[in-house]
């Protein structure tokens, strides 16, 4: 819906709800792309050790029951998709994506994270509700995350949920995010989940969100997957700030702009 907005308005929407939807960024071949491209990665995957797989940022799902994957691990999230695969690294700076997180960011890009967000037919888990922000050692807390739908997404399989405005609630704590099937989305008491608004979107779109937005995803009780591919953009005025004990400088892909650079190492100081 909000994808037909003209520019100017589609930014408005941004900074008042903290979202926007991008109905159709992706074409038919392309998500049939990403598909293949899961297959493969789930092949890779399945000849990996455990350790092999934790190095790589492969994440088994926590909760799938005893056999779920038929001899191929259950996947709930690939990190770092970008070293991973060239779909993925690709997709990252989609022309129609980036031009949309242009207007947002300007036109210095950096990625801060590219994942893929895998809720296998009815074992996927749920996320409860948080703030990126909370959890990334970034400042200001103002980055901008794409999920775009790989296969249509629903509240039966566990879409995404999100409290319109909450980005201006400003930084709070949230807990652990990996939620039992069962269990409500946060344990909170002060926060109104009845404002939880479900984004549904159709293989192909993409829902665009603030770092401070609280949002959260329930499991997936469907027979059918949901799989998004999930990338964190923010501008260079947004510094790495880790915390004690992490490493003191990081390097972070350049998607657009910065001179045509390739990448940026950011130092903590
Ligand atoms: O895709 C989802 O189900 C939730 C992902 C999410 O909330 C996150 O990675 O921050």
């Amino acid at each position: 819906m909000t994808a037909t907005l003209p520019a100017e308005e589609k930014r408005t929407f941004f900074e008042e709800q903290g979202y926007l939807v991008l109905e159709g960024m992706l074409d038919e071949d392309e998500v049939e792309a990403c598909a293949g491209e899961i297959e493969r990665l789930h092949a890779l995957a399945a000849g990996m050790s455990d350790e092999e797989r934790s190095k790589g940022s492969f994440q088994l799902e926590p909760h799938a029951a005893p056999g779920a994957g038929e001899g191929r691990p259950v996947l709930r999230k690939i990190e770092r998709t970008r070293r991973h695969s060239a779909v993925f690294r690709d997709l990252s700076a989609h022309p129609r994506l980036l031009a949309t997180i242009r207007l947002l960011l300007g036109d210095d890009l950096l990625l801060f994270r590219s994942t893929l967000m895998l809720k296998p037919a009815h074992h996927g888990s749920a996320h409860g509700l948080h703030q990126d922000s909370a959890y990334w050692p970034m400042e200001p807390p103002s980055l901008v995350t794409v999920s775009i739908a790989l296969t249509d997404s629903d509240p039966e399989n566990g879409c995404i949920q999100v409290i319109p405005g909450s980005h201006k609630w400003g930084m709070q704590r949230w807990g652990r995010i990996t939620r039992q099937r069962d269990q409500p989305l946060t344990d909170r008491e002060d926060v109104d989940t009845s404002q939880c608004r479900q984004v549904p979107l159709r293989a192909g779109s993409a829902l665009l969100f603030h770092s401070l937005i609280v949002h959260g995803s329930g499991p997936n009780n469907s027979p059918r997957p949901r799989h998004t591919a999930l990338y964190a953009y923010f501008p260079p005025t947004v510094r790495y700030r880790p915390g004690e004990g992490r490493p003191r400088e990081m390097t972070f892909p350049v998607v657009h702009g910065l001179g045509g650079r390739t990448e940026l190492t950011l130092s903590a100081d």
